[in-house]
C-alpha cells in the first residue's frame, strides 16, 4: 500500500501505462473463464479484467467476491481494448480492498434502481456517487465561481456578515429565535442591514454569498429553511443600476456553466436545450403587470393595485413572457421599510423583483438613505426604531444613496437546470422534516 497520492485518475489511464487506480466497485461481471470489475472514481470508470487462468487465484478470489461500492486499489498494466467502456482495461498485478461495503445498500449508486428524494437525501454520500446528482453540485460550484468573478469585474468586495443577529429584517414571523448567553437573538434572515452599513463604509460596493435562515412554516418545492443568498449592495447607484449588475451576474452564471461544465450538462441531459440569456431582461412596472395578469384571465378575481402576485399569476406571466423579466415599482406598502419610495409618488416604491418564468429569483431596490425618512418608515411598519439603532445611527454619519438585491442561489440553480424540487440543489437541505444529515 502506497500513499493515496500516487494513484492515477481512471480517465487519465492510457494504454501502455503501469498504473495504480483507486475507487469504488461499480459492478462485477463474472462470465466464467473471464470476469470484469468496473472501478469508478471521481473522473470516470475503468474496466479491470480477470483472466482466471493467467492470474493468481487469491487475487481473482478477492476481486470477484468484493461487495459492490467497496473501495479498492488496483495496480496493473493498461492495455487497449475496444470492447471496454473506455477503450482500455487494466490487467491487475495487485488488488487491495481498502474499505469493504455492506452487501445491503440503502440506495443503488449504479442508478439501476431509482430512489425517492428523501432516501437520496438521507444517504447523500451514496447519492452523490451517481453522475446526475454529482453534476448538479459541480454546476453549483461553477455558478458560484462565475458569480464571484462577475462581482469582482464590477468592482465589488466580498464580505461576510454575522449569522447570529439581534433583529429580523424581512418580517417578524419567519425568524428562528436562539438564546445568546441569556439574551434573545435570531438566526439571520438576510444580510440586508449589514450590507447596507457597508455601502457607507470605505468599501462602497460589496457582495456576500452566505446562508440565510427562514422559519417558513410551509413545505413547498421552492422554499428552504436554510438557503444560500447571493447579495449585492452598492453606493451611488439607483434601482436601474442595481438591475444592470444583476443582469450581468445572472448572465455570467449561465455563461460560466456553459463554458466550464459541459460534461455535467450532458450528464443531466441539458446540453442541447441550455440557453445563456442575452444579458437584458425586460423591466415591467407593477402597474402594467397587474393589467397583464388580468388580461390572461388566469385568476378568478381581478387583481387590484396593492395586491401581491399569487402563484397562479406568476405562472400565467411566466407562460406569456417565456423568459426572465423584472417587475419594477412595486407598491410601497408591500415592500420592507428599507426600500425607498419613488420621488414622484410615495405610494410607488423603487423595489423590484427578478422573475424566472417558474418563480421569483430576486428582490431588490434602491434603499432609503435619509435618516428621518428611514425612522418614519420603521414606525409605519410597526417596528421599533430603537431596536435597530445599531443600523439607523450610521445614517447620521454620511450614508450615500445606494441600491442592491438578494438572489437565492438554490433558486438560480433550480431554474437553470429545470429541477423539480429546490432540495435537489442543496447537499443537505433543511426543511420542516429534515434536521439531519
Ligand atoms: P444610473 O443612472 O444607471 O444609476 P449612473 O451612470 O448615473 O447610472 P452613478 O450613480 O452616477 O451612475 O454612478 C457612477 C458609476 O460609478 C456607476 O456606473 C456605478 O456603477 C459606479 N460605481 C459606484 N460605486 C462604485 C464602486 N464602489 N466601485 C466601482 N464602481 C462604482
Ligand atoms: P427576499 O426575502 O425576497 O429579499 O429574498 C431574496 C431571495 O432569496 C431567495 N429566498 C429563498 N430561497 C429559498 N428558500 C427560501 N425560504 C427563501 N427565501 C428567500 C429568493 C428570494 O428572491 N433583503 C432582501 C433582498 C434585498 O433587497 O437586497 C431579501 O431578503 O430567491
Amino acid at each position: 500500500p502506497g500513499s493515496m497520492q500516487d494513484r492515477t485518475f481512471t480517465a487519465l489511464a492510457e494504454a501502455g501505462d503501469d498504473v495504480t487506480v483507486a475507487g469504488w466497485v461499480h459492478e462485477v461481471r463474472d462470465l466464467g473463464g473471464i470476469a470484469f470489475l468496473i472501478l469508478r472514481d471521481k473522473a470516470g470508470k475503468i474496466q479491470v479484467k480477470f483472466e482466471k487462468d493467467e492470474l493468481d487465484d487469491e487475487l481473482v478470489e478477492t476481486g470477484l467476491s468484493v461487495h459492490r461500492e467497496s473501495v479498492i486499489r488496483v495496480s496493473g498494466s493498461v492495455e487497449e481494448e475496444p470492447r471496454a467502456p473506455t477503450g482500455v482495461e487494466v490487467t491487475p498485478d495487485t488488488l487491495e480492498v481498502v474499505a469493504e461495503a455492506d452487501p445491503e445498500l440503502p440506495l443503488d449508486p449504479s442508478g439501476k434502481v431509482d430512489a425517492e428524494l428523501s432516501t437520496r437525501l438521507d444517504n447523500r454520500t451514496l447519492d452523490l456517487r451517481k453522475d446526475e446528482p454529482k453534476a448538479i453540485f459541480e454546476i453549483r460550484a461553477a455558478v458560484l465561481q462565475a458569480v464571484r468573478e462577475a462581482f469582482r469585474d464590477h468592482g465589488s468586495t466580498e464580505i461576510n456578515t454575522p449569522k447570529i443577529v439581534a433583529t429580523g429584517t424581512e418580517g417578524g414571523t419567519e425568524l428562528f429565535p436562539i438564546t445568546y448567553f441569556g439574551q434573545e437573538a435570531f438566526m439571520n434572515q438576510s444580510p440586508q442591514l449589514f450590507k447596507q452599513l457597508m455601502v457607507g463604509s470605505g468599501l462602497e460596493r460589496v457582495f456576500e454569498i452566505g446562508p440565510i435562515f427562514r422559519a417558513e412554516e410551509h413545505n413547498t418545492p421552492r422554499h428552504l429553511n436554510e438557503a444560500t443568498s447571493i447579495d449585492f449592495e452598492s453606493a451611488f447607484i439607483d434601482a436601474d443600476g442595481a438591475m444592470d449588475v444583476l443582469e450581468a451576474v445572472v448572465t455570467a452564471a449561465y455563461e460560466g456553466v456553459w463554458e466550464n461544465a459541459q460534461p455535467e450538462l450532458e450528464a443531466l441531459d441539458r446540453a442541447d436545450d441550455f440557453t445563456v440569456p442575452d444579458g437584458e431582461f425586460e423591466r415591467i412596472p407593477y402597474e402594467e403587470i397587474i393589467e397583464m395578469v388580468n388580461a390572461t384571465g388566469a385568476l378568478d378575481e381581478q387583481l387590484v393595485w396593492g395586491d401581491d402576485l399569487p402563484t397562479e399569476a406568476e405562472k400565467a406571466l411566466g407562460e406569456e413572457l417565456g423568459e426572465h423579466y423584472f417587475i419594477t415599482n412595486w407598491p410601497s406598502e408591500v415592500k420592507p421599510f428599507y426600500i425607498k419610495d419613488t420621488d414622484d409618488d410615495p405610494a410607488v416604491s423603487t423595489g423590484f423583483d427578478l422573475m424566472h418564468p417558474r418563480l421569483e429569483l430576486v428582490s431588490g431596490g434602491q434603499r432609503e438613505h435619509r435618516y428621518e425618512k428611514l425612522i418614519a418608515g420603521f414606525e409605519q411598519q410597526g417596528l421599533d426604531p430603537e431596536a435597530f439603532e445599531y443600523y439607523t445611527k450610521m445614517f447620521r454619519y454620511g450614508m450615500p444613496p445606494h441600491a442592491g438585491w438578494g438572489l437565492g442561489a438554490e433558486r438560480l440553480i433550480m431554474t437553470m437546470l429545470d429541477l423539480d424540487n429546490i432540495r435537489e440543489a442543496v447537499i443537505f437541505p433543511r426543511d420542516r422534516q429534515r434536521l439531519s444529515p
